[in-house]
């Protein structure tokens, strides 16, 4: 349903107000991707044996999740259990967060859904396994889904629901002073999540992601965005200044 992200190296000259974008590392690439080796099986194997009667929506990629999991080899020894750290574990599928066998074997579960999954080794740690992990190895994971929100496309902070407003530096500067210090940023931020015409980007501290955009946007690192900083990124990217900020 998500577009795929735009890839990183794009990301270096963006356009308007994607700025305030950030880019995700895509830390953990390559995780899961070892060759075929040593599994008898193809693809994950998916046991649903609890489904809940109401489940709205279903997870799908790009979904952020939260979900407990107890990670077993074949032989039934543990080798991860995400109960006994207490909070769930939460990622965006599809962003290269968990192996794939997870982020394939997560797809289409309902919250309060317990499913188990077997996860040949090339769509887990491969033949080099990992830490904990033996070369080759075999998982298996119950997995009990906690919650499913929307995620934002890869490398995006915030997203607009629908038009960003037409003003949009004479709305963040609220004391119209012709600068934009994080404050009034943050308040302009925090303002349209709650009105309910944008969204940050779920699993991290508002704070930090609204922190984040700031940076972004102040180009010369003085501590505050002018009308310039923003004025020049939306000149150069007219297609886009709807979609995202
Ligand atoms: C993990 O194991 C613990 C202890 O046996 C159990 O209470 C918990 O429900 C299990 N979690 C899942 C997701 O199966
Ligand atoms: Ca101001
Ligand atoms: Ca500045």
């Amino acid at each position: 349903m998500f577009p795929a992200g735009p890839p990183s190296h794009s990301l270096l000259r963006l356009p308007l107000l994607q700025l305030l974008l950030l880019v995700v590392q895509a830390v953990g690439r390559g995780l899961g991707r070892a060759s075929p080796a040593g599994g008898p099986l193809e693809d994950v194997v998916i046991e649903r044996y609890h489904i809940p009667r109401a489940c709205p929506r279903e997870v799908q990629m790009g979904d952020f999740v939260r979900y407990h999991y107890n990670g077993t080899f074949e032989d039934g020894k543990k080798f991860d259990s995400r109960h006994d750290y207490g909070a769930p574990q939460e990622a965006t599928l599809g962003a290269n967060k968990v192996i794939e066998g997870l982020d394939t074997g997560l797809q289409g579960m309902c919250v309060g859904e317990r499913r188990q999954l077997i996860v040949p080794p090339h769509l887990a740690h491969g033949e080099s396994g990992a830490r904990g992990v033996p070369g080759s190895a075999v998982l298996l994971f119950e997995v009990e889904l906690v919650s499913r929100e929307d995620g934002l496309p890869t490398g995006y902070l915030f997203v607009w629901h629908k038009d960003p407003p037409a003003n949009l530096f004479e709305d963040m500067d609220l004391n119209k002073d012709g600068e934009v210090p994080p404050e009034e940023f943050s308040t302009f931020i925090k303002a349209q999540v709650s009105e309910g015409k944008g969204r940050l980007m779920p699993g991290q501290d508002p704070e930090k992601t609204i922190g984040d955009m700031f940076q972004n946007q102040d180009r010369n690192q003085d501590g505050k965005i002018t009308v310039d900083e923003l004025k020049l990124k939306s000149d150069e990217d007219e297609e886009r200044v709807h979609e995202e900020l």
